[in-house]
């Protein structure tokens, strides 16, 4: 039989550089907890990759402990990335820009897998989450804008929402995604900010 490839052990946050991609070709990384952080609830983790302006991160699987997971300054591509067991995030917005996510999913994620700490707009498609507090969340008290879509995914097990916001002028749409045990599609957003067909 085959031998499943061991995850690689991230010392040092990733950075992948303005413009560029990183293709992991399908392999898993995780983070080291004594340099990174151990994947729970404590703020302050480091990510594993960190996203310069129109940088892609694609074909990776991110393991156990996931530490802050993806940071995204400016725009960004992310496709075909898999949370395995979500850190104490799964990706962040840091500054703003558009963050398109396609493909790949996010599995076991004791709050929140998506976090904008921007203004911007966050693209997620073809995706699949499961186990999850909230899809995704714009930084609690803020009041700037961000857009969220969410298309032809495949959303399960939510304790809490698909998007969350405090914001009158963010936007939520969600178009051809099945749900199963979602409580709640949209939460804190004004009436008329938010679609569903
Ligand atoms: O206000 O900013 O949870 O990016 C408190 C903090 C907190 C963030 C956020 C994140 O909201 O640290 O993980
Ligand atoms: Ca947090
Ligand atoms: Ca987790
Ligand atoms: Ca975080």
């Amino acid at each position: 039989p085959v031998k499943a490839a061991s995850p690689i052990v991230v010392n040092s946050t990733i950075l992948v550089k303005a413009g560029e991609t990183f293709d992991g070709k399908g392999q898993t990384y995780v983070a080291n907890p004594d340099t990174l952080g151990d994947g729970g609830q404590g703020e302050n983790q480091k990510p594993i990759f960190k996203l310069e302006n129109n940088a892609t991160l694609k074909n990776v699987y991110i393991g156990a402990p996931g530490a802050d997971g993806v940071h995204v300054y400016g725009n960004g591509t992310i496709s075909n990335v898999t949370w395995l067991d979500v850190g104490e995030d799964a990706l962040t917005l840091k500054k703003s820009g558009t963050v398109n996510i396609t493909g790949g999913g996010a599995y076991k994620a004791y709050d929140k897998v998506f976090q904008a700490n921007a203004a911007g707009t966050i693209n997620i498609k073809n995706f699949k989450a499961n186990d999850i507090g909230k899809l995704a969340r714009q930084n609690g008290g803020t009041s700037y804008k961000v857009v969220f879509t969410l298309d032809n995914s495949d959303i399960s097990d939510v304790k809490d929402s698909i998007f969350r916001t405090d914001s009158k002028t963010s936007t939520a749409k969600i178009t051809n995604t099945r749900y199963h045990n979602v409580p709640t599609l949209f939460k804190g957003f004004a009436s008329g900010n938010t679609s569903q067909s």
